[in-house]
């Protein structure tokens, strides 16, 4: 790959490390070495964001809100985007030092903009756009805290604060030139002036958002996009005599953590200041650079895409009408006609309790004006909707963007938007069955669906440099511009040498988590095992609890030698439980638990380990999914809405083991039954079996292999926790388990034991996993971009 920018020279780093430290190269600690790196790499992105902003001038740009962007560690993201990683490695070994690139690298704490599949879904976007050279803009929140830092003692998650800006905003741009203001509260009033009706807000509370630009190179491209992210700051007080009604949440604590706690009034309340915070900042940060380049506001819905990620940033609707009308002199019909042209949303779940809404009255007093633009667009809706279904009063209701005393922000959207788009075939279609059947009803043509995608740069090429260069070795590097063109791979499906090579790839992988696990003194995989994944969010629907039954009725099989020939298999996992979600807590307890246990008896702790990744994340997933055989997504189906951890896991040979929910769906089709493991019910099944009334019960008494597992509960130590997990399994009121594990259960435990023994056999499993990665190609972010840009967006690369 040829260097994108200017290499890093010696001179560079000696003249940071003086300038920063007052060090010489030869004595700089790797954190040193990091800020120095940072540095260079910094003023060149600085660079290539000013040359991109020329080249996109004139071109139509995607904004993309969200509230999150996880984006993983960006000191090697960033060298290897622009073609600067060799040159690095060369210049660190040319020094003499013991130190590793990798080792430096390390220094960076995961930068903490997000939590989960959403959030790294669209940090793998922005690096494809970026990829791709399409004019795009990322906008966030500065959060100050992350999420939070897990560590587990004794089974208890303990959560403390994610700084992780210490060594995060070396790469962050502060733009104070470009602040904005935002104001909540106060009281909306109307006056007759010129020949029209104004509204103004007064007394509201102010706030100033200060944008720190975070760079995102393409790889191996010049195009420099930028993620923005807002940082608030008071300004005055609560004591402020202007303000003297309102509440005071405190400039800082809105962009101070990621998701705070939403029980009760106050967390909730918080959380809808922070999603108009960052809809109200970027909406005046993207029409002042209009003006700025354009000079007018006239060309803009053909020079703009606003993208909602989730519900989250819903409120760009409202606020995007808001300051065309009461600040641009547009009228009503001007200002929906615009934001209804430029604004898509992706939905990306169909939990109830994710799908946000909010008191109306709580909205009221925090945003009224907002509220009252949200009351006229939920009546003129209404009165539409009214039209085509008269007197279908209910459908109506189910419709209505404010109902029933709540502000219903999926409802807003659907209403507004010109296109929505579920993030799987399956989750889409069920969106046009569930959640948003009426509206497809309504309006067919604004429903889509495109498949999330991963990078293949960074959960390839970068976590599995060794898979990589056996690629490299095979097919060339085209795959890393063209992830489609892994497909070449197929030829080698037959030849043993590749085969064996793919084999001892994965074993040297194992062997690199195995030293890191060793590292941070917990339990380590064992010799020539079988790396079993479950890592993702704990979470009910997500069925990490049918898992650790799985592990129960094995451990049981082995002590009683009903199981002999397994192979030794090592469960991983890893992922956080939300601070408030008991059962996730008390689910993760248990699998520790059993860890625990398994550990201590010596009869099985040769056979089987379970480890618990604590602080799971993208760095620990980037050491993990290497190194897995195979990767479960064992939700229920019709539950996961895609998953994106499937896909990293195939591009890296571990063979899924999962449900027919999400892409596991696709993934399945891609590659052929015999190269993954589906089990269970569809979700029309899975709707039908809740439906007529689950039983577990009856699976107990009438399955052995439930009653084993359920029976071994009984068996840990903690029995409260255990006593506890039984009940929920079979009797909690009169909706035991409302995610069926004891139903899938059989089947899951047969399809396992199959997986694993492919799994153990090379001639088996070499061929299977050469499959999933020459099949990885759809899975990638540029596809879905590309479908994204084509079909949602209309926008055009800037080359
Ligand atoms: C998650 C879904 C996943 C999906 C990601 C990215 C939310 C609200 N949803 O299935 O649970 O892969 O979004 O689309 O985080």
């Amino acid at each position: 790959m040829e260097m994108s920018y200017r290499g890093i020279t010696r001179e560079e780093i000696f003249a940071e490390l003086e300038k920063k430290f007052g060090v010489v190269i030869a004595d700089a600690t790797a954190e040193q070495w990091y800020f120095a790196l940072s540095e260079a790499i910094s003023e060149r992105l600085k660079a290539g964001l000013t040359n991109t902003a020329e080249k996109q001038r004139g071109a139509k740009r995607i904004c993309y809100l969200s509230m999150e962007f996880l984006v993983g560690k960006n000191l090697k993201y960033d060298a290897a985007a622009a073609g600067l990683l060799t040159n690095i490695e060369e210049l660190i070994a040319s020094e003499g030092s013991d130190l590793t690139f990798e080792q430096i690298a390390e220094v960076e704490s995961d930068p903490g903009l997000g939590n989960g599949g959403l959030g790294r879904l669209a940090a793998c976007y922005m690096n494809s756009l970026s990829s791709l050279d399409y004019p795009a803009a990322g906008y966030s929140i500065l959060y100050e805290n992350g999420f939070f830092t897990q560590s587990v003692i004794d089974g208890e998650q303990i959560e403390k604060p994610d700084l992780w800006l210490n060594t995060g905003k070396i790469w962050l741009i502060p733009r104070e030139d470009e602040s904005v203001e935002v104001t909540m509260g106060g009281k909306v009033r109307e006056y007759w002036g010129s020949d029209r009706l104004h509204t103004v807000v007064e007394g509201a509370e102010r706030f100033r958002a200060v944008p720190f630009d975070l760079p995102v190179p393409g790889f191996d491209t010049k195009t420099v996009n930028r993620i923005r992210l807002w940082k608030a700051e008071k300004i005055g007080s609560a004591k402020d005599p202007v303000s003297p009604e309102t509440d005071d949440w405190g400039g800082k604590k809105i962009s101070s953590t990621l998701y705070p706690s939403d029980n009760g009034n106050e967390g909730k309340m918080l959380r809808l200041s922070q999603q108009y915070f960052l809809v109200s900042a970027t909406v005046a940060d993207i029409l002042n650079r209009h003006k700025r380049l354009y000079g007018s506001l006239d060309r803009f819905p053909d020079l703009t895409a606003i993208h909602v990620n989730d519900t989250h940033p819903a409120l760009v609707i409202p606020e995007l009408m808001r300051v065309l009308m009461d600040e641009n002199g547009y009228s009503w019909d001007e200002a929906w006609e615009i934001a209804s042209s430029v604004i898509s949303y992706t939905n990306h779940t169909v939990m109830p309790e994710a799908l946000e809404t909010w008191n109306a009255d709580l909205f009221k007093i925090r945003l009224p004006r907002i509220y009252a633009i949200v009351k006229e667009i939920n009546e003129r809706v209404c009165r539409r909707y009214a039209e085509r279904f008269p007197g279908d009063f209910a459908r109506i209701a189910r419709m209505a963007p404010v109902s029933y005393s709540r502000v219903r922000m999926a409802e807003l959207c659907a209403s507004a938007v010109h296109t929505v788009n579920g993030v799987s075939r399956i989750h889409s279609e069920i969106l046009k069955t569930t959640v948003f059947k009426d509206y497809a009803e309504y309006a067919p043509g604004k429903f889509t669906s495109v498949t999330n995608g991963v990078s293949h740069i960074r959960w390839l090429a970068l976590c599995n440099p060794a898979l990589t260069s056996l690629i490299r070795e095979a097919i060339g590097e085209r795959f890393l511009k063209e992830p489609e063109t892994l497909k070449e791979l197929l030829k080698f499906k037959e030849d043993a040498s590749f085969l064996d090579s793919l084999v001892r790839v994965k074993n040297e992988n194992v062997g690199r988590l195995s030293r890191k696990c060793a590292e941070q003194g917990g339990k380590v995989p064992g010799h020539d095992v079988i790396i079993d994944v479950q890592i993702k969010r704990f979470h009910e629907y997500k069925r990490q609890l049918m898992n650790a039954l799985k592990i129960l009725y094995v451990y049981v099989g082995i002590k009683e030698g009903s199981l002999t020939d397994l192979p030794p298999v090592t469960f991983v996992f890893g992922g956080k439980a939300a601070p408030g979600y008991k059962t996730a807590k008390s689910v993760l307890k248990l699998i520790w638990n059993i860890g625990s246990m398994i550990c201590s008896d010596p009869k099985v702790k040769d056979t089987l380990t379970v480890v618990f990744a604590e602080d799971y994340g993208v760095s620990s997933a980037e050491l993990i999914i290497p190194a897995a055989h195979i990767g479960e997504q064992i939700s229920l189906a019709g539950k996961e809405a895609s998953g994106t951890g499937c896909m990293k896991l195939m591009m890296n040979g571990a063979l899924l083991l999962g449900t027919p929910d999400g892409a596991n769906l696709e993934i399945r089709d891609a590659v052929g039954e015999e190269n993954a493991y589906v089990f269970g019910p569809d979700a029309s099944e899975a709707e039908m079996q809740y439906r007529d009334g689950y039983r577990p019960t009856e699976y107990y008494m009438q399955n052995e292999k439930v009653r084993t597992a359920v029976d071994a509960l009984d068996l840990i130590p903690d029995s409260t926790a255990a006593e506890e997990i039984k009940r929920y399994l079979l009797f909690s009121g009169d909706r035991p388990d409302p995610y069926m594990c004891l139903g899938d259960l059989e089947p899951y435990l047969n399809v396992w034991e199959r997986a694993v023994k492919d799994a153990c056999d090379s001639s088996s499993y070499a061929p299977k996993a050469l499959v999933n990665i020459a099949l990885s190609g759809r899975f990638s972010s540029d596809r879905a971009v590309k479908e994204y840009a084509e079909n949602i967006w209309k926008i055009q690369p800037v080359i």
